[in-house]
């Protein structure tokens, strides 16, 4: 039997790279020199996209693709995959949901905390001899017993709410509706506005999509205030970072932790002159526990569809 022709889009490790190459004939988007040629000679014969949450597959290259039957991304966040065109074409869509909850949530939480107690700086202290030379670190924010607003209560922030009511903080959140199963006591507050004002730290966990654009917006910032300090585990394209470089650098918020920046890799400059940020480079999910598992139901949800069997994680 032939085996089912797959573009990839970006690269994967090795461990999941072995037995995408058993299973499937892989087509290395991201290898070729000259893209368009590469697709004018592979693309006709693809059933399946392999992609990366922050990669995607866009309009262009959905329709580049006549036979495509499947898009299995390995990350939780499809707003890179036009769902759009996938759907008017039948294109199913497949994601890595639950695998990387905790590890995304971990990484939040450890995020705000270094903000808050200034851990990165204090580091540098202790490393260049200013511990010795020029005596204790300066004094920085407490995070226990503090107000949390978290913004998106899905899988991931509920589980930074878990985490966070752990340190004895009160959890308010912003959704579309209430939620049924958010624990007691949680406040439902539905104006991001209104978050940001009665709380202390916001974490933006929310999946993005086209009504989310800038939903942390200057208003949102200024709402949060001098004391205020912000957390990004979401998509760059949530925040409006022109407004809160603006913000960090007058001091009208306290600080920001970001995993994810507008262009990333590259990210504005205007970030690396800050004092009062922790900068992430996009790595929430990326423990060796849980990538092994997204590029488990990766494969998985290839394979199920190849196989003709229910699809583990479809994107509804
Ligand atoms: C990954 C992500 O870093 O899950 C997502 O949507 O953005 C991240 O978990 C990414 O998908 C890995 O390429």
């Amino acid at each position: 039997m032939t085996r089912p022709e797959i573009l990839q889009i970006g690269p994967y490790p090795e461990w999941d790279q072995q037995p995408l190459d058993q299973m499937f004939t892989m087509h290395r988007l991201f290898e070729a020199e000259d893209r368009q040629a590469f697709l004018a000679r592979h693309a006709p014969d693809v059933r399946g996209i392999a992609t990366r949450g922050e990669m995607g597959a866009d309009a262009a290259l959905i329709a580049a693709c006549p036979r495509l039957e499947i898009i299995s991304v390995y990350g939780v966040g499809t707003d890179a995959v036009d769902l759009g065109a996938a759907r008017a074409r039948g294109v199913r869509v497949t994601n890595t949901p639950d695998v990387l909850t905790e590890d995304v949530a971990d990484l939040g939480v450890g995020m705000a905390l270094a903000l808050a107690r200034g851990m990165i700086g204090a580091e540098a202290w202790v490393r260049d001899g200013s511990w010795q030379m020029r005596g204790g670190y300066p004094l920085q924010r407490r995070l226990w017993g503090k107000r949390a607003g978290i913004l998106g209560l899905g899988r991931i922030g509920m589980a930074v709410g878990r985490r966070l009511a752990g340190f004895g903080m009160s959890i308010a959140y912003s959704s579309r509706t209430p939620k049924a199963d958010a624990p007691e006591g949680w406040n439902f507050v539905p104006d991001p506005v209104a978050l940001a004002e009665g709380c202390d730290l916001l974490v933006m966990a929310l999946a993005a999509t086209p009504d989310t654009r800038h939903i942390v917006d200057a208003r949102v910032i200024e709402a949060l205030g001098p004391d205020g300090m912000l957390v990004n585990i979401s998509r760059a394209a949530n925040l409006d970072e022109e407004a809160l470089l603006d913000a960090l650098e007058a001091g009208r918020i306290a600080g920001a932790a970001l995993d994810v920046f507008e262009g990333e890799p590259a990210l504005n400059p205007r970030f690396l002159a800050l004092k009062n940020v922790v900068l992430q480079p996009h790595h929430a999910s990326g423990t060796h526990e849980t990538r092994r598992a997204m590029g488990q139901l990766l494969r998985d949800n290839l394979e199920a569809h190849f196989a003709g069997r229910p699809l583990l994680s479809e994107v509804s």
